[in-house]
């Protein structure tokens, strides 16, 4: 197991500080919140989950100082019950259920889900001219503190956060966001913004996501500037090559997500996400979560494959197989959360 012990520390850092490296070096400035945001049932089947759960496509629109923006999210809720739990799922694809969302399973367990498609916000390239960013960026121009995608997609979760605090059979204290690889990143970058989740969710979001950058032996900061430069601020790209010359690491990602709980999820054959440095970011962090009197994860040695360390502030597994979001992943998050039915 590596040690870092080059790792800057968050430790008696204010959290309004934290955020702010992380907006100003790595994300960029999130557009300003709506003032308002309204939901319009599109369609309803009544049928979904052999009846006991309808699926409703709502239209949200958000009015915000910057204009209007409006896109779809898909919202299950269980029939029989009251004051449900909720995942807010960030995913790639507008389908419910979906390969990375077993929804009726979900229900069964007892949970609402929220969903939306995560280009229903704005593409995943380099145009800054569509959707949310064709709204917010005139002619698609950012400034090098300006947020690329992510930022977006938070913004997005976070909206889809203010649309459920209307939802009468939401119980608005257990509200989770969950989210896979790129859209991990963007779950917990939603969690650290957002103190009114439970617990943020990152599936395998690697490298800029839960994974530190220092000493990474999957992808580095230059492949995912190289690739995806527009995910992120401008500003990030002096950090290729020169990851130890950043002023804070990913844990500080997950130290952000206090006071509320965070969970990583790792995939063993997941190399480019580097399950390792994934986990050595939660042990850095609960150093954090401890430093503010909180528990943090229950255990700092790196566990076998398919065990979970459950019962603290800081959850992790990491499971057999590769890069996805799985059932057995869903089951995990339920496991981490306990709520009694
Ligand atoms: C990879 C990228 C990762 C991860 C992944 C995904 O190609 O390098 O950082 O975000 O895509 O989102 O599927």
């Amino acid at each position: 197991m590596k040690k870092m012990d080059n790792l800057p520390s968050p430790i008696g850092v204010e959290k309004s500080e934290i955020l702010r490296v992380l907006l100003k070096e790595e994300y960029g400035a999130i557009p300003s919140r709506p003032y308002s945001v309204t939901g319009r049932v599109e369609s309803v089947d009544a049928r979904f989950a052999a009846g006991k759960a309808p699926l409703k496509k709502v239209i949200l629109t958000c009015l915000a100082e910057w204009g209007e923006f409006s896109f779809p999210v898909y919202y299950v809720a269980p029939k029989s019950e009251e004051n449900v739990p909720c995942f807010i799922h960030i995913n790639f694809r507008d389908s419910v259920p979906d390969k990375y969302q077993p929804t009726e399973e979900l229900v069964d367990y007892g949970f609402a889900t929220l969903t939306f498609c995560y280009e229903d916000v704005s593409s995943d390239d380099g145009d800054f001219t569509n959707g949310l960013a064709g709204v917010v960026f005139k002619n698609g121009e950012r400034r090098a503190d300006d947020c690329g995608k992510i930022g977006l997609w938070t913004w997005a979760a976070m909206a889809v956060m203010d649309y459920a605090q209307s939802l009468s059979e939401i119980d608005k204290t257990r509200i989770s966001v969950v989210g896979h690889s790129r859209l991990g990143k963007t779950a917990l970058l939603t969690g650290a913004l957002d103190e009114r989740f439970y617990c943020a969710f990152s599936n395998d979001s690697g490298c800029s996501g839960a994974a530190i950058s220092r000493d990474n032996s999957g992808e580095l900061i230059k492949d995912i500037i190289r690739n995806f430069p527009y995910w992120f601020c401008e500003n990030y790209k002096k950090y290729v090559d020169a990851e130890d010359t950043l002023p804070f690491d990913q844990h500080w990602l997950l130290a952000a997500n206090a006071p509320h709980k965070v969970y990583v999820a790792s995939a063993r054959d997941d190399f480019w996400a580097c399950p390792e440095n994934e986990f050595l970011s939660c042990a850095a962090a609960s150093d954090y979560y401890n430093s503010i009197g909180l528990e943090g994860i229950m255990s700092k040695t790196f566990p076998e494959e398919g065990k979970c360390i459950h019962g603290g502030n800081i959850g992790y597994h990491m499971r057999a197989g590769d890069h996805y979001l799985s059932r057995e992943d869903w089951l995990h998050y339920i496991n981490f959360l306990n709520f009694k039915k």
